[in-house]
Parts: structure tokens; sequence; C-alpha cells
């Protein structure tokens, strides 16, 4: 490598919501001297990249937003409960804009490997265009769904195949005309879930290839009127609290009740009131044991499966969407608008690749062990290498070195889902071991930027060299958020949380369960404490 790098204080990895946040703090708040690369060619990370159709956001608009800027909040309007992907990403233009972003990103550029220099106590970090630098810190905001689960790896014969393919998470930009066309959807994950009504109701037909039936709540979007954003606008002091001092980043109002202490009558009436009110509030605002016990979770899975029945008209149709192998809320659940409604119309079939699983991907369209469906266009919504993917995709060399795929070999460790053990002054927002995925992302985000910020602005004032975690607080903290897992259903699921969806990454439990609130909490104190568990140079 060369000697003559250019010089900065801070590389940050990805224009997303973090990065984007991560430059406004670091740059214009500490002063420092801050350079970010990204791939796409502007900002919005996974707005950038998830532009396939129904593409939407779960949370509801007004509190999947920044809460950093009271100007930014009260000049922006939403257009409706759940915006779909083009507003989010004119949204995240405005930000970039309006906080004069973009001259501090390097677009159409990849990290493709960091070293820790130990002489010099710096990362070397080169890129896809052959640029060199060095900075004193990395700030890692390369997101948690952001390497695809690349077809070419599960299916064979893909090449051959004679339509066109598109993997939802890296849609051409100008869009999919499937008018007239045989569809094929692989996956019914919560983008599968999205995607199968829009493709739907514009293909000549649709087949919906289907692994795992998942339990889908209905989204219930509605334009947002005047008057609610006014009141949402005149409230947002007390909307932000609840988010930061919530267990899910979520304004809501969990139930303290658990289900059993109700009766079925009652349970019934609650889960009906939420069906109707729509979105994550099922899972939130039901009973507080759902995901801790059988019996609870039972009670919603029964519900949830009544209402399928209800709304789809073929009866075994509707039994092959039952889910009947993870607990309700074990896998990340779905939000939709007339998902299981779609399964009515003449021009969709669902074919259970779990019974008769997908051989391979033939010239003409997909074959499974029991027939072939002849296809003009194959959709792949087949996720992520989550949380730990687009990290380990990058060559990063901490001290001695030692690579992160040899300090993750059997998962990821890391010390609060900031940092990693021998891999000083790399701090990685949202990481595994952090509530991340578990959470309204940009309550986690902003919280972890702002954590950073301040542990960097304590290192520059104090003239250290070097923050990294030590090994024994990093191996208390793996083993405190596997067992804060163990205690609840989570690890029942085969879900990309625990790496199930990609062959041959370690079953690990990655995000932390045990809550934003009480997670906030333990990382406030790690500062009061000196930060604890870290050690600095
Ligand atoms: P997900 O949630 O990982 O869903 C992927 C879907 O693709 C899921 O139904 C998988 O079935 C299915 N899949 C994956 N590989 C295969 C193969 N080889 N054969 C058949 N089916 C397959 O990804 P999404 O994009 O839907 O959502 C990702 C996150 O983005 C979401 O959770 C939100 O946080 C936003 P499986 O369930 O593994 O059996």
């Amino acid at each position: 490598m060369t000697t003559t790098a250019s010089q900065h204080d801070v590389v940050i990895i990805g224009a997303g919501f973090s990065g984007l946040y991560a430059i406004h703090r670091l740059r214009d708040e500490l002063g420092l001297d801050v350079v970010a690369y990204e791939a796409g060619n502007s900002v919005g990370g996974t707005w950038y990249w998830n532009r396939y159709p129904g593409a939407r956001c779960d949370s509801e608009s007004y509190y999947y937003s920044y809460s950093f800027s009271d100007e930014l909040q009260q000049e922006w309007t939403w257009s409706s409960r759940y915006p779909a992907q083009p507003e989010i990403l004119k949204y995240l233009d405005h930000v970039a804009d309006r906080f004069d972003l973009r001259r501090t990103i390097q677009f159409e550029t990849k990290v493709t490997r960091a070293e820790f220099i130990e002489t010099a106590d710096q990362w070397e970090v080169e890129t896809s265009s052959g640029d060199v630098v060095r900075a004193k810190y990395i700030v890692s905001a390369v997101g948690c769904l952001s390497l695809r689960n690349a077809p070419g790896d599960h299916f064979k014969g893909l090449d051959d195949f004679e339509g066109d393919w598109y993997h939802t998470g890296a849609w051409p930009h100008d869009g999919v005309d499937f008018t007239g066309k045989r569809v094929g959807l692989i996956g019914t994950g919560s983008t599968g879930i999205q995607a199968t009504p829009v493709i739907a109701a514009e293909a000549d037909h649709l087949t919906i290839f289907q692994r795992t039936a998942n339990f889908s709540i209905p989204a219930r979007n509605a334009p947002l009127s005047a008057e609610e954003t006014a009141e949402i606008k005149a409230h947002y002091d007390e909307i932000r609290d609840r988010c930061r001092n919530s267990s899910g980043g979520f304004p809501f109002y969990p139930s303290e009740m658990n289900a059993n202490e109700v009766t079925d009558a009652e349970r019934a009436s609650t889960y009906e009131k939420l069906w109707d009110l729509g979105g994550f509030r099922f899972l939130a605002e039901s009973y507080a044991d759902l995901t801790i016990d059988e019996f609870a979770n039972g009670t919603a899975v029964d519900f949830i499966g009544r209402k399928i029945h209800e709304i789809v008209k073929d009866p075994e149709v509707a039994a092959e969407l039952v889910p009947f192998d993870h607990p309700y809320g074990t896998k990340r659940p779905p939000i939709d608008t007339d998902y299981y409604d779609t399964y009515n119309r003449d021009n969709v079939k669902l074919v259970n690749v779990r019974k008769a699983p997908i051989e391979e991907i033939t010239a003409k369209g997909v074959r499974t062990t029991d027939a072939e469906y002849p296809l003009d266009v194959i959709v792949f919504a087949t996720g992520f290498d989550a949380m730990t993917g687009a990290l380990l995709d990058i060559d990063i060399r901490g001290r001695g070195g030692r690579t992160l795929g040899d300090a993750w070999e059997a998962g990821p460790r890391t010390y609060l889902g900031l940092q990693v053990a021998g891999f000083p002054n790399l701090f990685t927002i949202t990481g595994p071991g952090s509530p991340s995925v578990l959470t309204n992302m940009p309550v986690a985000i902003e919280q972890h930027v702002d954590w950073v910020t301040e542990c960097i602005q304590h290192m520059q004032s104090a003239g250290h060299q070097t923050i990294e975690a030590n090994d024994d607080a990093q191996e208390a903290w793996v083993t405190h958020v596997a067992e804060a897992a163990e205690e609840t259903l989570f690890p029942k699921a085969n879900s990309w949380y625990v790496g199930a969806n990609v062959p041959g990454k370690s079953r690990v439990f990655m995000p932390y369960v045990a809550g934003m609130d009480v997670y906030r909490e333990k990382c406030n104190e790690v500062v009061a404490n000196d930060y604890e568990g870290f050690e600095i140079a």
C-alpha cells in the first residue's frame, strides 16, 4: 500500500440513514475531516436499492424519520401513514441537500479493504476506485440488510434462464413492466408480501413460490390529513420521547397484561381491534408475553390463522398460507396491503416449495420436484445476508492483521454492537449485538451515532489515540445477548435474525432482544463509568 494516502479524521462507509446522520454530526458538529463512501450513485441506502413494486416502510412515517432537527421535522410533510419507497428516498435526498452532506460523499465507490496500521494507530482504507486513504476512525454505516442473498448461490441454472430476473434489493431504476408477463416470485418475507399484490395487479399471471408461510398483519395505509399532520407536528417532542424511551423505538403503548390473564373473548376482541388498527401495534400492544410464552403466542397464531381462512376463499390455499413452523413475531413480522386477498385472484397461484422444493431454474422457468412453471420474469425476494454480510464483504483487518471474518468465524462478537475487540477505532452503527433490526431503525441509528459522536469527541478532546472493546467485556456482552434471546421464543425460528437464510452461516441470534430502553441505559452507564469495557490509549 502507498504511504502517500490522503489523511482524514473519519471514514464513513455508507450514505443511508446512518451514514448521513453520522456525516452531519461528525463533520458539522465536531468539525472533523470526514470522507464517506457510498456504493450507490446517490444517498438513501436501503431506500436507494429497494425500489421493487410495493416497497414501503412498515413503520409509520412520522416516527420512521430523524428526530435530531426540529426544523427538519416541522418543514417535512409526509403524505401517508406508511410512505412508499420514492417518498422516503425523496426525504433522504432532502436531508442530504438541507444539511449539505453530498460534498462529503464519494458515490459509486465501495470500500474494499480496511487495515489497522498499528505503528500509526490509523486505518488505511482502500476503495473500488483505487483510492487509498488514512483515517483515525472508521464508522461503518453499511446497513443491516444490504448484502443481497444472491439467487445464484441458491438456485442452479439461473444463467440458462431465457427470461428476465431481478432481485428486489437491486431493482432497476426505471422499473419493470410486467404487463402481459408470466411472473414468478420467490420469497414470502416482508418484501415478497409487499410486492405480491402490486405485481399481481399488473402481470398476466403471478406464481408465488413459498418456502415458509408468514404471519402478515394489514398495514391499513391511508393518507395523512392536514389535521393529522398538524397534530403530529405539534406533538413531536412527546412522540420522540416516547420512541427513545420505549423498548422497540415506537411511540406505542405496550400492554402490560399477559395473554393468560384475560378471557378468550377479551383476547379475541383485543386482537380484532389491533387487526383493524393495523401494523406493528398488533405485536406491540396486544400482550406483554407474546414473544416469550408459548401459550400467549399460540393465541395470536390461532387468531391470524383464522383471519387467513376468512380472507382466502380457497380453503386449500388458505391452509398453505397459515404458518406452522415458527411462533408469531419470531421472524420479522410483515405488514401488508391486500396480501392474503390477492390469492383470491384468478391470475395468482401459490406453490408450496417446502413440500416440493425448487430443483433448478430452467431456460423456460422454475422447476420444482413435481412440476415446471413456465415464466417470462423471475423476481427473487430472497432477502439479505443480514447484519454481518455487508461488513464481512469488506476485507477488514484489525490488530495483528486479523481479519473480521476470522474474529467472527463462529458468529459475530461485539461489545454493545458498537465495537469489536482487536479492531480499535472502528465503530459499527446498529451492529450485531445491538437492538438494531428489532426496533424502529431511525431511533436505533440516532442513538448509535450520538453515542459514537460523544465518544469521538471525548477521544479528541482528551488527546487519546485509540479506543477498543476489551476481550472480557466483549465475551460478557456476547453471552448476555445470547442469554437474553434464550429467554424468548425468537431462537425457535429459522430466521435471518439467526442467519438461517444463508447456507453455512453460523447460527447465532444477532440482535439484542432486551429492548432499546434497557440498551440505551447500558450504553449511557458505560460512558458514565469512563467507557467501562473499552481500553483507551
Ligand atoms: P426475508 O425476510 O429474508 O425473506 C426472504 C424470503 O425468501 C423468505 O420467504 C425465504 O424463505 C425465501 N427464500 C430465501 N431463500 C430461498 C430459497 N432458496 N428457496 C425458496 N425460498 C427462499 O427477506 P425480505 O427481503 O422479505 O425482508 C428483509 C427485511 O427487509 C425485512 O425483514 C424488513 O426488515 C425489511 P424462508 O423464510 O427462509 O424459508
